[in-house]
């Protein structure tokens, strides 16, 4: 489990790079902080394309191999065809990394990013 999940983490802060500028959008409430929530919905947004970068063989879905072929995968697999769907990916990213993410990003452990805090974490 835990060589998917640092996986998916790496790739994760790579991409999420590219969203540095978008806080404001992330911040849903415009409280000037992005909580949990806010965090798990913009995970879920950019979730299928994070799914898209494993998937070597661009069928759509991803094998055991291309997950990196470790226990986690049949978690991973709801549905249990053998194969990971851009849905089950999402769910996995927003339910297991995302809060793991989030609470490596917030550095004062007040339960919200500010923007240092996130564009910190981006740079990790
Ligand atoms: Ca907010
Ligand atoms: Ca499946
Ligand atoms: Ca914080």
């Amino acid at each position: 489990m835990r060589t998917a999940v640092v996986t998916m983490i790496c790739i994760m802060s790579l991409c999420a790079s590219a969203f540095a500028d978008d806080f404001r959008g992330i911040d849903i409430n415009k409280d000037g902080r992005i909580d949990l929530q806010e965090f798990q919905g913009f995970v879920k947004e950019i979730g299928p394309s994070k799914i898209r970068q494993f998937d070597a063989d661009a069928d759509g879905f991803l094998s055991e191999k291309e997950f990196a072929g470790d226990g986690n995968f049949k978690k991973e697999d709801a549905n249990r065809d053998g194969k990971i769907d851009p849905q089950e990916g999402t769910q996995f990213l927003v339910a297991v990394i995302a809060p793991t993410k989030f609470k490596s990003y917030d550095m004062n452990r007040d339960g919200y990013l500010d923007k240092n805090e996130f564009e910190a974490g981006q740079m990790k």
